[in-house]
């Protein structure tokens, strides 16, 4: 070990000759072993305002809160960067951007050569799900943000706990290669904000590793996120006979008391939070129904000894999209962010606060935006600017939410009864309808596709397919994923019922049809009740449909030819529909099972 290093608290030889061996090739001039305790954790943030890297928030209006600005060069997560670097570029598939490993391993050593010069690497232990469940899997990442440390230790379980373990069960570890890029020079002044122009994000499937360098932020950095517990956690879970799914998680307890837990996948920016947290509307609540929520991102789905399929959310906290999230649209999200949250790239109010577009109706007379200029609603309304960045995030621990579900840390996971795709679809895609069948429903999420927004790069109203809200996490060939997901109903002694929905269909005055929000309580109060058997529905062409007299209509007004316009089965345009499946088909078609011809030949026929 490097000089001044602290004595690693653990023993496992591989863990201990990795980090050895990466300190070699990285250099930097210190080590740190996390031991993710609230010291260490104050330590750091104390560390990163002394930097300039975080601003302390007003403690008594946002107590625990600390603001950090990134570079305007680093504010999302880069999917042109990113990586799957299989043996084989068939094994990748066309959905994900290959290098042969050798090649970019060779690219790699050369970026990380004295990364870290001038800095301290930490070696950071963490488990991806409860400590200790059947379910979880554990990381190591290795990185010179302090950024990120104490990020991971509201994203993830860290520390301690971890390394013991990795050393009681000498436990398999994926390990993460972090850095952003930027050695300091004996002496040379950091700036806030370190990172690369050059960006990398790479993983290798079959060894099960990953290195990113060149980003600080979010998904690019926090590498159990999408990297670990999507991308590499995708070839775990095919080759292990589990899911591991861009899907949100929540309990339904009706007023019985009875709980229902769904797993919903919608793409980047649909949503998934403000509906992992919905709150019923009054004559729900007066009922005695309630939503619960165990995750807004990732799931895991593993069927138990009885085959029934059970799920964790593998993240400890929300890295949510803070702009549009106020106490109207989301007011458990504005509970769990209230304290001991960390905030990038929101405004900064000069109270100390933070703010960000929609968060209030009245923006703030004046603050600074997420690049420290002066901001005023006068020069917003002038030049456009906003105030924070669109993919301004807040990372907040998920204990912290009002509904954080009493069972959402259960080691056996929660028993998921639905399945919900979904995306923003302007046009043509009904509210909501049921798959037939295991297989059509697996259909109905590989050809599922949302309009794109601000959080993918793509221009808005444009129609991205994105399978299973998997188009950028999938971490091998999408032809096999959807193998593998038809696969898994023989490993299931029941399987959820599986539904698509779209809250974000217009009318010809290009008007939302459906309210939204809470009112999506009413469609998942159908949901719940399909999956147990209890309510009906009719048939049409591409499943099974509410009728105006199955949705629980109590508190709103909602008439039966709006409904039916928002349930609206166009053929035509649904033929339109399949017929662009067809070009998602023939990019996979080397490995596309037949069941996906099979259903959508159905499909045609029925329409
Ligand atoms: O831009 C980033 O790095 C964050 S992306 C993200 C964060 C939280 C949840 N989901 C996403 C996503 O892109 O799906
Ligand atoms: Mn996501």
């Amino acid at each position: 070990m490097k000089p001044g290093s602290a004595r690693p608290p653990c023993r496992n030889p591989h863990l201990l000759r990795w980090v050895e061996k990466m300190a070699a090739l990285c250099e930097p001039a210190a080590i740190h072993w996390v031991d993710g305790s609230k010291q260490e954790y104050d330590r750091l943030c104390a560390q990163l305002v002394a930097a300039g890297t975080f601003t302390r928030l007003n403690a008594r209006r946002w107590p625990g809160c600390f603001h950090a600005r990134s570079d305007p060069g680093d504010v999302a997560r880069v999917e042109d960067r990113t990586f799957i670097c299989s043996y084989s570029r068939e094994a990748a598939g066309p959905n994900n951007q290959w290098m042969d490993p050798f090649e970019m391993r060779l690219k790699l050593r050369g970026l990380f050569r004295g990364a870290m010069r001038g800095r301290t690497m930490y070696v950071l232990p963490y488990s991806m799900g409860p400590v200790g469940s059947p379910l979880a899997r554990i990381g190591v990442q290795l990185t010179d943000s302090p950024y990120v440390v104490v990020s991971m230790r509201i994203m993830a379980r860290i520390g301690l706990p971890v390394f013991k373990i990795i050393d009681r069960d000498s436990v398999r570890v994926v390990p993460g290669l972090h850095s952003v890029g930027a050695p300091l020079a004996p002496g040379a002044k950091d700036v806030p904000w370190p990172c690369n122009p050059d960006k990398y994000i790479v993983h290798f499937p079959e060894t099960r590793e990953i290195w990113s360098y060149g980003s600080g932020y979010g998904g690019n950095a926090l590498l159990g996120k999408k990297c670990f517990a999507l991308r590499i956690a995708s070839n775990l879970a095919r080759d292990e006979g589990w899911l591991a799914e861009h899907m949100l998680i929540l309990g339904v307890e009706d007023p019985q008391g009875e709980k229902t837990y769904v797993a919903a996948a919608f793409p980047s920016a649909c949503g998934k939070t403000n509906f992992a947290m919905m709150i019923p509307p009054p004559a729900f609540q007066k009922q005695g129904w309630k939503i619960w929520t165990v995750g807004d991102d990732i799931a895991w789905l593993r069927p138990d000894a009885e085959g029934r399929l059970r799920a964790i959310n593998p993240e400890a906290g929300f890295f949510g999209v803070a702009p549009g999230t106020s106490l109207r649209t989301n007011p458990n999200a504005m509970a769990s962010l209230a304290r001991n949250t960390i905030f990038t790239n929101t405004a900064l109010t000069p109270d100390g606060g933070v703010w960000w577009e929609g968060m209030t109706d009245e923006p703030p007379a004046k603050c600074q935006d997420w690049q420290g200029n002066a901001w005023t609603p006068e020069i917003a309304k002038a030049t456009g600017a906003k105030a924070a960045h669109p993919n301004s995030r807040f990372t907040a621990p998920a204990a912290q939410c009002p509904t954080i579900d009493p069972d959402w840390e259960k080691p056996e996971g929660v028993p998921i009864s639905a399945i919900v795709f979904g995306g923003r679809r302007a046009a043509t895609i009904p509210l909501i309808y049921q798959a037939f069948n295991w297989t059509a429903g697996v259909y109905v999420g590989a050809t599922m596709g949302s309009e794109a927004t601000a959080a993918s790069t793509g221009t808005t109203g444009v129609l991205r397919r994105d399978p299973m809200a998997m188009k950028p996490f999938c971490g091998y060939h999408m032809g096999d994923y959807f193998r593998h997901w038809i696969a898994m109903q023989k490993r299931l002694s029941e399987t959820p019922r599986i539904f698509h929905v779209n809250w974000f269909r217009k009318g010809a005055d290009g008007k939302f049809l459906w309210p939204g929000f809470g009112d999506n309580m009413r469609v998942l109060k159908w949901i719940v009740d399909r999956s147990r058997g209890r309510a009906l529905g009719r048939e049409t062409p591409i499943g099974w449909m509410p009728r105006h007299e199955d949705l629980d209509w109590t508190g709103l007004k909602f008439s039966r030819e709006a409904f039916e316009a928002l349930q609206a089965v166009d053929r035509m345009a649904w033929r339109g529909e399949v017929m662009s499946h067809e070009e998602l088909f023939i990019e996979l078609h080397d490995r596309l099972p037949k069941e996906m011809i099979y259903e959508r030949e159905l499909l045609i026929c029925r329409l």
